[in-house]
Formats: C-alpha cells, structure tokens, sequence
C-alpha cells in the first residue's frame, strides 16, 4: 500500500459509519434524521438535488471522540449504469480505507414498502455481499425503513414481508453475524442505530477494500467487479441468442407461401414479421448498450491508485493550510476527496 502521511492530518479517533442502499431506501433520511434542527450545512444545499453528506458527531466537548455517518451513492440501474455505481462506491470505500479511517459498521436500508424484492434491490444486495466479504458481515445492520408510512391496517402485511427479508433475504448474512432492526423515522432512532454499531471498539476492513487499496487491484478484477462483468456477458449472451431465435423465425414467416395461402395468411405473417422486427430491434438496442458497459468496467481501472493520487493532492493542501496554523482532519480530506458537504454535529449526547 502507498503510504499516506498521516501527520498531515488530524487523526480520527470514533471512526465512520457508511450508509447504504438502493435508490429510495432512505438514506438521505436516516443521515439527516442525526442533525439537530439547527445545525448549519454546506453552502452549496440550495440546489434541487442535495449532495451526499457527512454527519460528523462529536460525542464529548473536548472534542476528542467523534462517529461520522456517510450517506452514499443509492444504487439506481434505471439512471446509471452498475458499472458507474459501483465504482462511485468503491471510491468511497477506497478513500476510508486508505486515510486510515477505522469503518465501525455499515448500516443497510431497505425499504418495506418495497412490495416484491425489485430486480434492482436483489443485484445491490448480491453486490454487497461481494463488496464486504464474510468477515466484515458482523458489522454490518439491515435497517428496514418507511415504517411510519405503513397504513395500521396494513402493518400485518409489512411485518411479514420484514419477516421474509430475514428468511429469504438476510439470512446467510444474519448467519455470519449482521443484524437488523426497524428505523421509525426519528431522531432517536437514527441515533440508536448508530449507538449500536459503536457498542464494540471493533472495525472492519472489507473485501474490496483490500483488493483495490492493499492488492492495486482493476475494480473488473474484483470479486464485485468480476460478478458484475459476469452479469453484463451473460445479458449479452442471451441478447444473441434471441435475437439469433427471432432471425430463425423471421426467415421462416417470409418463406415464400404455396398458391393455396389465402390472404388471411398472408396478414398474420406480416403482423408477425412486424412484431419480430420490433423486438429484435428493442433486443439490438439492448446488446448496444451493454457492450460499452464491458469496457467501461474495464476503462475504471485501479480505483485505489487513483483515490491515493487524490488523497495525496487534497494532504498537499492541507500541509499548505498547516503551515498556516489550519489543521484538516482526516475527515475533511475524505470529504474533499469525494467532493461531499461535511456536517459538524458537536457536542451530541449519543
Ligand atoms: N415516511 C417515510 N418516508 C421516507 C423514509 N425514508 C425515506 N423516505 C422518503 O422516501 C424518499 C426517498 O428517500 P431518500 O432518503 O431520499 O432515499 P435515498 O436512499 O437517499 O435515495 P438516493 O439518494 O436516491 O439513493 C423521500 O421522499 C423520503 O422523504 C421513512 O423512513 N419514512
Ligand atoms: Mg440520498
């Protein structure tokens, strides 16, 4: 590993905890659930999308001790491509892990409004078992959420589909030590969850974390990465084999009739041939834009370096701002690197 001088920074004594989930799971909700009212924000909360944030509490006046709660990138396959998601979270994840930053856990949100387990939610959480590894599995807390959204008629419904997340969902996971708990919607609970995770003193490193900053793995080398790259061939094949099906078929309706077909025929065929070109070219669209993605996981590279060479920039400036009597923490060069809006909370009673 490169090393990072970490003199040029503060050192961070709590550590963090990352927030995740697919698009809607409600993170953005959970993390700013963890600010009082009056806390001021970054200066750029005006604009209608707002940036990805960081809770950074400190838990004691001296201002010794201190738990930051990063929301992350939601994984979302109808925007940006998993190839793009995927390494937006892995910058994060690199970036944590080469500043030295300890992880205390990972907070999972899921949604129980989510009637069925969407094509969507069932890849990230795949992902993310990839993405961890077992060991870090202990750490980790499945977080379902929009409970306070759910009619008391309908509670029953929800608790059962809760009940089938921890069968059928959760459970190799829950096997190897992660937990799960309901998030109300409040501060308290926000905080609870948070609580819970600094229990111990323990942190975890996780699989593609030492793949991409330990090992200068390519992010298409990982064991997230190779699975993804797995998923976009697969599509790909099956892209060609239907529309090498769909070619047969054509061929076959346009075979030139006998003089005994009647007109009645003749319509079908065309309305057939019709149909089959539309889906080959629905299908051919398809193929065009899964082969970029190939190369775009290719075209990503060694994610590691590149968070170190940024790393190495922003503790550049900080070294700069050092000599003028202004110290940056760890902290602040993660959210510098990342291009994310730092919330100071001091003073929180956790
Ligand atoms: N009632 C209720 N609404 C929630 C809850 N969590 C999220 N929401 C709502 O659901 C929508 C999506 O929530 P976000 O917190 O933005 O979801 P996210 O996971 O940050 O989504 P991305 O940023 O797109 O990845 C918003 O309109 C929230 O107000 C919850 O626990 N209860
Ligand atoms: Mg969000």
């Amino acid at each position: 590993m490169q090393s990072l001088n970490r003199k040029d920074t503060l050192p961070e004594v709590g550590g963090m905890v990352l927030v995740m989930g697919v698009t809607g799971a409600g993170k953005s909700t959970f993390v700013n659930a963890l600010k009082p009212e009056s806390v001021t924000v970054g200066h750029n909360l005006e604009s209608t999308q707002a940036p990805p944030q960081a809770v950074q509490i400190f838990l004691d006046e001296e201002k010794t001790r201190s738990i930051t709660v990063v929301d992350t990138p939601g994984f979302d396959d109808t925007r940006r491509s998993n190839t793009q998601i995927l390494a937006e979270i892995t910058e994060y994840l690199a970036t944590q892990y080469a500043l030295q930053i300890p992880l205390r856990g990972i907070i999972y949100m899921h949604s129980i409004n989510e009637n069925r387990m969407k094509r969507s939610s069932r890849q990230f959480l795949e992902m993310f078992q990839l993405l961890c590894g077992d060991d870090a599995l202990r750490k980790v807390k499945f977080v379902t959420t929009h409970w306070d959204n759910i009619d008391p008629d309908r509670e029953g419904e929800a608790l059962r589909r809760e009940q089938q997340l921890l069968d059928e969902w959760w459970a190799p996971m829950l096997e190897k030590g992660s937990s799960n708990t309901q998030f109300s919607g409040s501060h308290d609970s926000a905080e609870g969850i948070v609580l819970d995770l600094m229990s111990d003193e323990e942190s975890i490193v996780l699989e593609v974390q030492r793949e991409l900053v330990d090992c200068d793995m390519d992010l298409g080398d990982t064991k997230a990465g190779k699975s993804l790259r797995k998923v976009i061939e697969d599509d790909i094949a099956q892209c060609k084999t239907s529309i090498e099906d769909i070619d047969t078929q054509m061929a076959n309706a346009t075979r030139p009739r006998r003089r005994s077909d009647d007109d009645g025929k003749m319509d079908r065929n065309q309305a057939e041939v019709k149909a089959l070109r539309r889906r080959r070219e629905d299908l051919q669209k398809r193929m065009d834009e899964l082969e970029p993605r190939q190369r775009e996981l290719k075209a990503r590279g060694k994610v590691g370096q590149k968070v170190k060479r940024k790393i190495s920039e922003e503790q550049k400036k900080a070294n700069a701002d050092k000599a003028k009597g202004m110290f940056s923490s760890a902290m602040e060069v993660f959210t510098a690197v990342l291009n994310i809006v730092l919330v100071v909370v001091s003073f929180a009673i956790l």
